[in-house]
C-alpha cells in the first residue's frame, strides 16, 4: 500500500487501462424514498416536508411532486428483478420516515414497515445486500411544524424512529447509514430555501446542521444497542474546494467554503469538535449557544464506515467590492457568513445540472478523508450525472453518463492504489427519478423511466455497469 499522505498524479487516471478492484468490492446503485416510491397517501403514509414543499406553487420546476414518482411502491418486485439482472451486489435505499412513523412520533405503522420488510426480503432473495439509509430528507411535516431540524427535539425524535426501524429490520439489514447529505438538509432546507422546508434563516441553518448530527449520534447509539453486529455510518456530500488563483484572498474564500461545505460535518462527526475558523466565520450568525455539553461526544459516537457522495468541485474567489455574486442554488444563501464568496466556472465540461465534471476531485476527496480524518472503511455512496437522454428505437445510448461513470471509477481505483480503504461504490441513480426542486427535468438514472407509462429501459450505462460488476473492474479501451 502506498503512502496516503502523498496524492497520486490525479491528472493521470489510467484512462483506457484495464483495472481490477479488490475482491469483495461492493458494487451497488442508490435511490431515495421520496424520489422513487410515489404512493404518497397510501398505506398510512402522511406528509413529509417534501410533500408540502412540492405542492407549494413555485417551489419545484413545473410544480412537479413525488406523488407518483417512479411508482416503485407498487413495482418494487419488478425493480428488484431489474437490479438482479444488472448484477448489483448491493442496493442503497432510504426508508420514508412518514411511511413507517406517520407524524414522526409514537408507534410504528405496520403497513409502512411491511413495505420495507418485503423490499429487504426481495433483495436478500436475489442475493443483493440491502443498504439502508434512515433519512434522505423526508422529515414528517408535524415535526417541521414543531420547529424542524433547528429545534433540538427533532434529534430525539429521529433516534426514536431509528429504534423502530432497527427493531423491524435489524435482523436482516447489515449496513445502515443514518443521514444522507446533512449539508443539503441544513443549508438548502433552512438557508437558501431551495429545498424543503424552504426556510431562509442563516442561524436556523446552522442549528439544523447541529441537530441533524446530534440525531445521527443518538441514532447510532440506539442502533448499536439494538444491533451490535450492524455496520453503522453516515453519508456526507463532500467537495474539493479550490481557490480560483494564488491570491491569498482567494485562498481565504476557499477556506471559508471548505469549512461550511465539508469541515462543518467532518470535524464534529469524526473529531468531536467544530473547527475554530468556522466558528469565527459564523460569529455574526450564531454564538453556537445551541451546542450543549456532551453533544459533540454524542455526535462523534464511533462508526464502522463513512459514506462519501461525490459529484463535483467548487472553485471559488474572493468577494469583489460592490459586486453581488450570483448565489449558488438560490437566494438568499446557503453559505451563511460567506454569502459574498464568488463561485467561478472554469469552462470545463458540465453535466445537465451545470456541475463541472471533475473525476480527479474524487481522488482528492477520498484521500483527504483518509489522511485528515479516519482510517475507517469508506464507501462512495453516491456518484453520477444528469444528462439529457433520448429514447431511439427503444434504446437510450447515454454515452456521456457512461463516460462520467468510467472516469470516476478510474478515480476510485486510483484512490485505492493510493491507500484509501475504499470498499464499495454506489451509482446514483438506479433509475431516473424526482430530482427535488428540479422535479423530473433532470435524469440521473442508469435506467430510463417513462413517467407516462412507468416503463423502464436500461440505458447503455446500465449495460456497461453490469459488465463492470461482472468482471469486478474496467475493461481496457
Ligand atoms: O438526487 C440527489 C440525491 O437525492 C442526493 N445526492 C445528490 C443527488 C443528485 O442531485
Amino acid at each position: 500500500m502506498s503512502d496516503p499522505s502523498r496524492p497520486p498524479a490525479v491528472g493521470l487516471l489510467d484512462q483506457g487501462a484495464e483495472l481490477t478492484f479488490p475482491p469483495g468490492f461492493l458494487w451497488g446503485a442508490a435511490t431515495a424514498a421520496y424520489q422513487i416510491e410515489g404512493a404518497a397517501t397510501e398505506g398510512g403514509r402522511t406528509p413529509s416536508i417534501w410533500d408540502t414543499f412540492s405542492h407549494t406553487p413555485g417551489r419545484t420546476v413545473a410544480g412537479h411532486t413525488g406523488d407518483v414518482a417512479c411508482d416503485h411502491y407498487h413495482r418494487m418486485p419488478d425493480d428488484v428483478r431489474l437490479m438482479a439482472e444488472l448484477g448489483l451486489a448491493s442496493y442503497r435505499f432510504s426508508v420514508s420516515w412518514p411511511r413507517v412513523q406517520p407524524g414522526g412520533r409514537g408507534a410504528a405503522n405496520p403497513e409502512g414497515l411491511d413495505f420495507y420488510r418485503r423490499l429487504v426480503d426481495e433483495l436478500l432473495g436475489h442475493g443483493i445486500e440491502p443498504w439502508l439509509t434512515l433519512y434522505h430528507w423526508d422529515l414528517p411535516q408535524p415535526l417541521e411544524d414543531a420547529g424542524g431540524w433547528p429545534a433540538r427535539d427533532t434529534a430525539a425524535r429521529f433516534a426514536d424512529y431509528a429504534q423502530l426501524v432497527a427493531d423491524a429490520l435489524g435482523d436482516r439489514v447489515r449496513y445502515w447509514t443514518t443521514l444522507n447529505e446533512p449539508w443539503c438538509s441544513a443549508f438548502l432546507g433552512y438557508g437558501s430555501g431551495a429545498h424543503a422546508p424552504g426556510r431562509t434563516d442563516a442561524a436556523d441553518a446552522v442549528r439544523a446542521g447541529h441537530h441533524l448530527m446530534l440525531g445521527h449520534g443518538l441514532a447510532v447509539q440506539a442502533l448499536r444497542a439494538a444491533r451490535p453486529a450492524a455496520r453503522l455510518g453516515v453519508t456526507v456530500n463532500l467537495y474539493p474546494v479550490t481557490p480560483a488563483s494564488d491570491a491569498p484572498a482567494d485562498a481565504d474564500a476557499a477556506r471559508r467554503i471548505d469549512a461550511l461545505a465539508n469541515r462543518f460535518f467532518l470535524d464534529p462527526l469524526l473529531r468531536g469538535a467544530y473547527p475554530e475558523d468556522l466558528r469565527a466565520d459564523l460569529a455574526a450568525v450564531t454564538d453556537f449557544g445551541h451546542v450543549r455539553d456532551g453533544d459533540l461526544e454524542t455526535v462523534s459516537t464511533p462508526l464502522d464506515l463513512v459514506g462519501v457522495n461525490y459529484y463535483s468541485r467548487h472553485v471559488v474567489a474572493a468577494p469583489v467590492d460592490g459586486e453581488q455574486p450570483e448565489p449558488y442554488w438560490r437566494a438568499p444563501t446557503c453559505w451563511p457568513g460567506s454569502e459574498d464568496v464568488r463561485f467561478v466556472t472554469r469552462g470545463v465540461p458540465v453535466t445537465d445540472m451545470g456541475w463541472e465534471i471533475d473525476a480527479p476531485g474524487l481522488v482528492e476527496t477520498l484521500l483527504r478523508v483518509r489522511r485528515e480524518y479516519t482510517d475507517l472503511p469508506l464507501y462512495v455512496t453516491e456518484n453520477g450525472s444528469a444528462f439529457v437522454d433520448a429514447v431511439v428505437d427503444g434504446r437510450v445510448d447515454d454515452a456521456d453518463r457512461l463516460a462520467y461513470f468510467d472516469a470516476h471509477l478510474r478515480a476510485a481505483h486510483a484512490a485505492i492504489d493510493a491507500g484509501v480503504p475504499l470498499r464499495g461504490y454506489f451509482a446514483w441513480s438506479l433509475m431516473d427519478n424526482f430530482e427535488w426542486a428540479w422535479g423530473y427535468t433532470k435524469r440521473f438514472g442508469m435506467v430510463h423511466v417513462d413517467y407516462d407509462t412507468q416503463a423502464r429501459i436500461p440505458k447503455s450505462s446500465a449495460r456497461w455497469y453490469a459488465e463492470v460488476i461482472r468482471r469486478n473492474g474496467l475493461a481496457a479501451q
